[in-house]
């Protein structure tokens, strides 16, 4: 298959490094000097009327100039092209100011502003679901929080009232809600002074790094992989204050690092994927690339082996030349066809490797892909599991949909200072645990309210739902989804007895936000028909396998309308048939 390789013996993990985390700069990035233009290509920006200074192209590359400047560049290029994204890192402090005082308002802002530009500070318009509220997408690498974060968090959703609620998002990441221009300066410098910051997370920057919810307590993980995240994350974003530098790239990119073999931030399906491994001649622990993953509406792919090897102290390196070569090399036409995988299949996954090799001034090595001869079960993370740390635990919870409020930020923060080490992680399946909890702390924190809504140990079908956001606040949305997932599972766990978890997955239209394809059972927002009237509808899709050897769903059933008295008896017939579930005998 595309992800085979070499066959290697499972090796013993090494222990991971003592010291977890530092919020300090480790490292200067510098200020970004961009390629100077040619003559040429001076004329031609001139010619064509761009501001130059305000534009996306001040940032790029000479040959990424050249892609920018293509004769049928898609919408969104144009929009860069006209003015850049980066701009809104200091408008929205600006902007705060001026709305404060009255001075202009939300629907004084021209459309691109608002709806595109300011993805780039991280604030997302609900234009159709919410008009003059944001979204606001924070970045939290590998998924892991402080009390002090979360307090912050709890303070500044509850600032916001009524309309002000949270998500842990498919990409272990807090998402804050209900957020007008009045208070987006304020939320957004408050981020960063805790240590967090939401800057390139939308549009066409790199995503929230995921890695592992137990790096660093897991018994069989192959490092810790907590320290690469955030120095990748501090590369990617200049330590949360925005880098011009990797800020205009031809669109979205994911990167994750697996360090075990549960592959918890589902590599296959990141644009990067860094799978930990031994190579297989020098013993060494390092990375094989998988590169390409990526669903949207007109393409699902899985990664593919990208047959390079490596060394821990390159991974940063590596990706930073990785975005660049994106940057300047990816098209910029059809943006349908630019996510990485489409650069990776023009050049080669050959000449790929060369090229990022050759940015980086090294030769890269390849042939270190695993293929384990045994199975490996990815584990589930929720309930309490004792660290490879002796005497130390971690308690996972499950977050139906990942939906939160003020107070749960308020009390995870509690919980982590009380009873563990003062943090969190958050999954990819939107649920959170809290590590470094001692024995003897197990049975009082397991008596917190909180705990009643956020199961220890959630049923087998409730404790693996995921859901993206949905028509209650996503404009792209055919039907509504986190609601109707939380109330469809609490009638499925009280019907029905289910042997072991399933994992089903909700997404509310095509873009796969809710990663369909990766679920045992997934429901992906489509048209359907009720007594011959149009209606919210899924298309149905089963079979999904994770960790080792991943497999993606196929579609099972299309046009089943969301009505419960159609949608309830189809899962529970493709439970009972397919993953062994039972009717519950009435007591
Ligand atoms: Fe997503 C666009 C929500 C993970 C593929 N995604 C959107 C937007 C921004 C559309 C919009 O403007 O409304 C959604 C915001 C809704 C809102 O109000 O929250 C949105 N995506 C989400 C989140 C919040 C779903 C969730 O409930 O958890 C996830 C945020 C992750 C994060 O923290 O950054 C989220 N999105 C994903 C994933 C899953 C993943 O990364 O594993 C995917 C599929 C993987 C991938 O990207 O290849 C995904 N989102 C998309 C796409 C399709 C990309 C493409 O190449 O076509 C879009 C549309 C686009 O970018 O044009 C999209
Ligand atoms: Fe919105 Fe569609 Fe993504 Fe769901 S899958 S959050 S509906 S873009």
């Amino acid at each position: 298959t595309a992800r085979s390789g070499v066959r290697v013996t499972a090796v013993a993990a090494p222990e991971a490094p003592a010291e977890p985390r530092s919020f300090e700069p480790a490292k200067d990035w510098g200020v970004y000097e961009a390629e100077p233009l040619t003559p040429e290509l001076a004329k031609r920006i001139k010619e064509a009327g761009i501001d130059f200074e305000n534009s996306q192209l001040k940032w790029l590359s000479n040959s990424g100039r050249e892609r920018a400047l293509a004769p049928k560049i898609n919408k969104a290029e144009k929009t860069k092209n006209e003015k850049h994204g980066i701009t809104a890192w200091e408008d929205v402090t600006q902007l705060g100011e001026l709305v404060r005082a009255g001075e202009t308002k939300w629907e004084d802002l021209g459309l691109d502003d608002i709806d595109v530009r300011m993805k780039w500070a991280g604030l997302f318009h609900r234009r159709k679901r919410a008009p003059g509220t944001f979204m606001m997408r924070l970045k939290v690498p590998n998924g892991e929080a402080t009390t002090k974060q979360l307090h912050y968090l709890a303070e500044a959703t509850r600032m916001l009232g009524d309309q002000g609620c949270g998500d842990i998002t498919t990409r272990a990441n807090f998402q804050i809600r209900g957020i007008s221009l009045a208070e987006a300066d304020k939320i957004f410098h408050g981020l960063q002074e805790v240590g967090l910051s939401s800057v390139q997370s939308g549009m066409d920057n790199v995503r929230n790094m995921t890695g592992s919810p137990i790096a660093g307590i897991d018994p069989h993980e192959f490092l810790d992989v907590r320290a690469l995240n955030y120095e990748l994350n501090d590369m990617i974003t200049n330590y949360g204050k925005g880098n011009a530098a990797l800020a205009s790239l031809p669109r979205k990119i994911n990167i994750g690092l697996s360090p075990s073999r549960d592959d918890f931030p589902h590599t296959h399906i990141n644009d990067v994927g860094l799978v930990a491994c031994q190579h297989p001649e020098t013993g060494e622990i390092g990375f094989n690339v998988e590169l390409g993953g990526y669903f949207s509406t007109k393409r699902n792919a899985m990664s593919i082996n990208g047959n390079t090897f490596l060394a821990q102290d390159q991974v940063v390196d590596y990706c930073q030349r990785t975005l660049e070569t994106f940057r300047d090399l990816g098209r910029r036409e059809d943006r349908q066809k630019t996510r990485l995988m489409w650069l990776v299949e023009e050049m080669g996954v050959e000449a790929y490797r060369e090229e990022v090799g050759r940015r980086m001034g090294v030769k890269l090595r390849t042939g270190a892909h695993v293929e384990y001869p045994d199975k490996w079960e990815r584990r589930s993370v929720l309930g309490i599991h004792p660290q490879k740390q002796e005497g130390l635990f971690w308690v996972g919870a499950n977050v139906p949909a990942g939906r939160i409020t003020a107070d749960d930020y308020q009390a995870f923060g509690d919980i982590a200072e009380k009873y563990g080490d003062g943090t969190i992680r958050l999954t990819v399946e939107q649920d959170i645990l809290w590590p470094n909890v001692p024995e003897k702390n197990l049975e009082a924190m397991q008596k917190e309210p909180l705990f009643q809504k956020f199961k220890i140990f959630p049923g087998n079908l409730e404790g693996s739902l995921v859901s993206c956001t949905g028509a209650q606040f996503c404009g792209l949305a055919v039907i509504e989804t986190k609601n109707r997932a939380m109330a469809t599972i609490k009638k499925l766990e009280e019907q029905l007895d289910t042997p072991k978890p399933v994992r089903i997955h909700w997404t509310g239209c095509p873009n796969s936000c809710g990663q369909v394809q990766v679920a045992d059972i997934g429901l992906m927002g489509g048209p359907a028909k009720l007594n011959g009237k149009a209606t919210e509808g899924v298309r149905i899709f089963v079979g999904g396998t994770i960790g080792q050897d991943p497999t993606f769903a196929s579609e099972f059933e299309k046009g089943i309308a969301c009505d419960e008295s159609i949608l309830l008896p189809k899962l529970k017939s493709i439970l009972i048939e397919k993953f062994g579930a039972k009717e519950k005998v009435p007591a």
